[in-house]
């Protein structure tokens, strides 16, 4: 057998499960795993510029292809630097293995240099994590971390890693396990046949039905099965935010997201409807309004792959274990060899209900004859130059809002965002992290002038490995998100939300070696994005100036039902 160090092994084991990019930052904890990088060629390290995009970068490769990404950093400070990414990751239930140096181990407690109590830090935020106690047994730990990371609900593994589980004189048999065996952990393959064929009965016999469906859908891979089901009963479909792509955006029956700022039409469904069949979605704040107002007609199926997300927030009628794509099978092939079809008379009287929801308010904004441009005018122009089939990520704050509400997408994995954690600094590592792995796609990072700032320093990774992403700044002058909530609630008093100084971002972008572009009149905004699209192999940043007065609409009112919303600055239902 092969004897190996513990560094060796550790780059050979990422090899063996396939692995062909880590991002990362070095340091001394982990000279010993660098210099075995350094000596081979399989697996290719991406130096960052920041730790946190480093994560980012993995998660974003992650959600674009269900496959986990994989991150290394430094012990203490670097450790740190990644916790951000590690939490945006957990709380979007993204399979990651991040894998951090450690202080020698006859060290740890002693408050020695560059020690981070790493296990205790990330135990709220990660799936799990493995302290190396012994180098024989890394091939074993990272062949778990990937299944931990990727089975059940996904999330995020950390591998901490003393130096001296790393030292290059000391060799040990290596072997890569084929097989995972772990008796305390074994994630449900199929749901409880009984509860499938009850909620399926359920389904036919509804009248005002709903699927509501979530990033369950997306990263248990059961887009496909969910479109056939609803396209099989002809039921409205509304996403949540993560779950945007779940079902075609340019479909009749999608009836756009859900939630504080879902649509009208999605809204008002749910807190009519007389049964809603959730799918890999969690019922969370942002969605769901105040629970004891939640849906006041509805009974619930929920699907989900976790157990403990079921009935957490709002109680389920019928819970269904198991993966979203097993489960929504079965029910194809229930409902096509069901004697009992849909009720088509009630479910036209539904329909016409909702198209009058949707004619009324549906995805409604004003253009005025002012010379600003609105912020959704961009992305609906985005969604038109690309075809609504680019991969897009997002920072957070209303340019977000936006591009979840104005770019239709038509397929699964393409829209890539943080909303669980709404982490600001997100975007452009995450548009890195899917450039590097789909270098044929037009990948574009929506995001705004404070976001962009949280990370910006990556533009040089961009040109260090040619990573020509197209990032869209919708420039407010402000962080129009909290301005817009200074507006509703605080009297409009704007404490610390106008952005001053800002950089000029063409000279900024220019001065890391890209294109930089700056556009001030709608008239100007195709011609310049159909210019930065076609430059294939440059990153062109386009710097926008939108109105900052506008505002994301419709809005929940707080503590209300689903179907108290602000529709304007003035109306609500
Ligand atoms: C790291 C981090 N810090 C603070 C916040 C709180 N926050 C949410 S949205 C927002 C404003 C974002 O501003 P910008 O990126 O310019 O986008 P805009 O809302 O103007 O489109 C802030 C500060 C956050 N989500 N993440």
């Amino acid at each position: 057998m092969e004897l190996l160090s513990g560094a060796e092994m550790v780059v050979r084991a990422l090899k063996d499960e396939g692995v062909e990019y880590i991002y990362g930052y070095p340091g001394g904890s982990l000279l010993h795993v660098y210099d075995a990088l350094f000596q081979q060629e399989d697996v290719q390290h991406i130096l960052v510029r920041h730790e946190q995009a480093a994560t980012h970068m993995a998660d974003a490769y992650a959600r674009a292809t269900g496959k986990a990404g994989v991150a290394l950093v430094t012990s203490g400070p670097g450790a740190t630097n990644a916790v951000t990414g590690i939490a945006t990751a957990f709380m979007d239930s993204i399979p990651m293995v991040v894998i951090t140096g450690q202080v020698m181990s006859h060290l740890i407690g002693e408050d020695a240099f560059q020690e981070t109590d790493m296990l205790g830090i990330s135990r709220p935020i990660v799936k799990h994590n493995f302290s190396v106690q012994r180098p024989e047994d890394i091939p074993a730990i990272v062949r778990k971390a990937f299944h931990i990371a990727e089975s059940g609900r996904p999330g995020p593994v950390v591998i901490d890693l003393p130096k001296d589980m790393t030292t290059p004189t000391e060799r040990y048999p290596y072997e890569f396990p084929k097989h995972v065996k772990m008796r305390s952990y074994s994630p449900i393959t199929r749901g409880h046949s009984g509860q499938i064929k009850k909620a399926t009965d359920m389904l036919l016999a509804a009248k005002r039905p709903v699927l509501y469906t979530g990033g369950g859908v997306i990263m248990g891979d059961a887009s496909a099965e969910l479109t056939e089901l609803a396209k099989l009963l002809n039921f409205p479909v509304t996403n949540t935010l993560m779950g945007l792509g779940g079902y075609p955006g340019t479909d009749r029956q999608f009836i756009g997201m859900l939630g504080m700022h879902g649509s009208y039409e999605a809204n008002m469904a749910m807190h009519h409807a007389d049964l809603i069949l959730a799918v890999g979605a969690r019922f969370d704040d942002r969605v769901t309004n105040a629970c004891d107002k939640f849906c006041p007609t509805a009974k619930i199926v929920h699907i989900d792959i976790d157990p403990a997300s079921i009935s957490k927030t709002i109680q389920a009628d019928i819970p269904i274990v198991g993966p979203a794509k097993v489960v929504l099978e079965e029910m194809v092939q229930l409902v096509k060899s069901s004697k009992k079809q849909p009720d088509q008379d009630a479910l036209s009287t539904w329909w016409q209900q909702i198209d009058e929801w949707r004619q009324r308010h549906g995805g409604r904004y004003r253009t005025d004859d002012s010379a600003l441009m609105k912020p959704q005018q961009v992305i609906e122009m985005l969604s038109q130059v690309t075809g609504g089939n680019a991969f897009v990520t997002s920072d957070v704050g209303q340019h977000q809002m936006f591009a979840a509400q104005y770019y239709k997408f038509n397929k699964p994995n393409r829209w890539i965002n943080s909303g669980g954690l709404g982490t600001m600094g997100f975007g452009l590592p995450a548009a890195m992290g899917v450039k590097m792995n789909f270098p044929d796609d037009d990948v574009v990072c929506v995001t705004g002038e404070g976001s962009i700032q949280m990370n910006i320093q990556e533009l040089s990774t961009c040109k260090q490995y040619d990573l020509p992403v197209k990032v869209l700044c919708l420039n407010n002058q402000s962080l129009g998100m909290v301005r817009q909530w200074q507006d509703m609630n605080y009297e409009s008093r704007h404490s610390q939300s106008y952005m001053q100084s800002l950089p000029d971002f063409v000279k900024l972008v220019e001065a890391y070696g890209h294109v930089g572009m700056k556009v001030e009149k709608y008239s100007d905004l195709e011609g310049a994005m159909r210019e930065a699209f076609a430059l294939k192999d440059r990153l062109v940043f386009m710097d926008i100036a939108v109105d900052p007065f506008e505002h994301v609409y419709p809005m929940q009112v707080p503590r209300g039902s689903m179907r108290d919303m602000w529709l304007t600055k003035t109306e609500r239902t």
